[in-house]
């Protein structure tokens, strides 16, 4: 069949190859198209930045929030907004105009900095320049592994940036990287080496939105997150924008209305500046990709302020709500850019006149153990490393997703041996967080650092630990990798790992189809990167022979 389409970019990309007729996410060709013609020009004002930053040229504020707003829109299961995505191309070009005309030798730029075109050649233009229009596997598979990582890393600095915070170098970067995305004198040493630039940029990143969030709303501890229902009506919201959820906290006091944390919000009560709101009362649902079930009974209004929407059923459509970088068509979107106030005011008068969410879960997840709340614990976690009595930690942060593979994670996390703690972050923690896996002396097995946006932290466990034990190499410690990736922002927690010296990292449930096999090749050769086995090879991998029974 003639392809409509073509995007790689996530783990449930169709056959494990590309989506080409539709996305199994729900993106449809047309979208598709428009997300191209997005990432296209804004490779093309990124090579425009870079050249008048090399020119002494400053690049304010507002063009960087574009760029990375531009990108995060691209993310998996962002934005199925057509209208809104053409928007920003528009947009994109004028701003691109503006500046191009500041550049000294504009002849010299690559063609896409000098395109030009109208609205009436954006679908001509979109189909030109796919994925596919790189015609080497090897450059392309590099190009796009560098661009899903800056993806993932304007996710991160678009949070950080929502609460003002700024690295001018990660943005500088950001635009480097992408605009040497469309120079085709770079060789694939030279993308290899820009892959492992831009994982050490994605440390920086994340450093900067670990510092904003905690500066903002303080350093996250132990906290029991109940996860029934009360007799109020609720507003759900989904996503990982803390800010977003700090504005509709404040507005909703006093109002009878109560705000319930889906999927990768989870983690907002951990922090203590949210755990003063009254009504702020628990966690409601699981993973992303059971929205369909857990949106129709939770009756109110549900507010996306990320990534992952599943296209909705008719049932709640209307109650769906988006705001920033998300957007579904026929959804209300909340606007509001950086520093200002958002009105959620239409969300609380729709949640007033719903019923209270239907309860589908009763009892409490756990969760807390970000960097400072681990280190906190340190001395007790030392001590139960050096008796014996934790013999490993397994890092199984990352993505759920709605693939039956993915089964292998509650297995794996139900066989592994008792002496054994999981350290978590991300959605992927729901394929185990409620099962009752127990503590040894005191410390949770499972230890959940946050959102995939705080993995951050498991890196800083991890560095922490090895100058505890004063060991010269970070793959010394006892800390094995088993991590689950669905979309971009797992790329750029990978890439961040591979840049700290990590090795061995076993990544799954299936390994991205955006990696041809000599891009493959380096990544096993250099760094060890695997896929995952079955559930007992990969026990006997991580563990010897002799482990004992889960
Ligand atoms: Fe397919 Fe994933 Fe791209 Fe959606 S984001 S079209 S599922 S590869
Ligand atoms: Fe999940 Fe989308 Fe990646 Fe944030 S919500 S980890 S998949």
């Amino acid at each position: 069949m003639e392809p409509k389409m073509f995007c790689y970019q996530c783990q449930e990309t169709a056959g494990c190859t590309g989506c080409t007729q539709a996305g199994v996410c729900g993106k449809k060709p047309d979208v598709a198209a428009m997300q191209d013609l997005l990432v296209y020009v804004t490779r093309a004002l990124s090579a425009v930045t870079t050249r008048l930053r090399a020119e002494g040229r400053e690049i304010s504020p507002e063009v960087n929030h574009l760029i990375t707003l531009n990108l995060f829109t691209t993310i998996t299961n962002a934005n199925f907004d057509k209208e809104a995505i053409t928007a920003r191309v528009r947009d994109t070009l004028a701003i691109k105009a503006e500046l191009l005309a500041q550049v000294a030798q504009p002849e010299s730029l690559p063609e896409a900095a000098r395109w030009a075109g109208g609205e009436a050649e954006f679908e001509s233009k979109a189909a030109q320049v796919g994925v596919l229009s790189t015609k080497d596997e090897d450059i392309r598979s590099l190009r796009e592994l560098i661009t899903y990582g800056l993806k993932g890393l304007s996710a991160y600095s678009k949070h950080a940036n929502a609460l003002l915070q700024e690295d001018t170098e990660v943005d500088a970067f950001l635009q480097r990287a992408l605009a040497a995305t469309l120079d085709d004198r770079l060789t694939a040493d030279d993308l290899v080496a820009l892959t492992l630039e831009t994982g050490k940029y994605g440390v920086s990143g994340m450093a900067l939105l670990d510092k904003a969030n905690t500066g903002a709303y303080g350093n996250p501890s132990v906290t029991r997150v109940p996860i029934g229902v009360g007799k109020n009506p609720g507003i759900l919201v989904s996503g990982h924008d803390l800010r977003d959820l700090e504005m509709l906290l404040k507005q909703t006091q006093g109002t009878g209305v109560d705000i319930y944390t889906h999927s990768e919000m989870l983690p907002a009560h951990y922090y203590p500046a949210f755990q003063k709101y009254p009504n702020f009362v628990g966690n409601y649902g699981n993973a992303w990709w059971k929205q369909k079930e857990e949106f129709e009974t939770f009756n109110g209004p549900i507010l996306m302020t990320t990534n992952c929407i599943v296209p909705p059923k008719d049932s709640y459509r209307d109650r769906l709500y988006t705001t920033g970088a998300a957007g579904y068509p026929g959804c209300r979107h909340i606007p509001g850019g950086i520093g200002e106030e958002k009105d959620f005011s239409a969300l609380i008068r729709h949640a007033k006149a719903c019923q209270p969410p239907q309860e589908i879960e009763r009892g409490e997840i756990v969760g807390g153990f970000a960097h400072a709340q681990v280190l906190a614990l340190a001395d007790q976690i030392v001590e139960a490393v050096t008796s014996g009595a934790i013999r490993k930690f397994v890092v199984m942060a990352g993505c759920d997703g709605r693939a039956k593979s993915r089964n292998y994670y509650t297995e794996f996390a139900k066989a592994l041996p008792r002496d054994a703690v999981i350290l978590t972050a991300g959605c992927a923690k729901y394929k185990y967080n409620k099962l009752d896996l127990g503590d040894i002396n005191g410390i949770p097995r499972v230890l959940d650092a946050g959102q995939c946006n705080d993995s951050y932290s498991l890196a800083v466990i991890a560095l922490k630990l090895k100058e505890v034990f004063g060991l010269e190499d970070i793959n010394d410690l006892p800390i094995v990798y088993n991590i689950a990736w669905y979309e971009q922002k797992a790329v750029i927690v990978l890439l961040a790992l591979l840049y700290l010296g990590v090795k061995n990292i076993h990544l799954g449930p299936t390994l991205p189809a955006f990696l041809s096999p000599n891009v493959s090749k380096v990544l096993v050769d250099r760094f060890g990167i695997a896929g995952i086995g079955t559930v007992e090879d990969d026990l006997e991998l991580f563990f010897g022979p002799e482990r004992s029974a889960g």
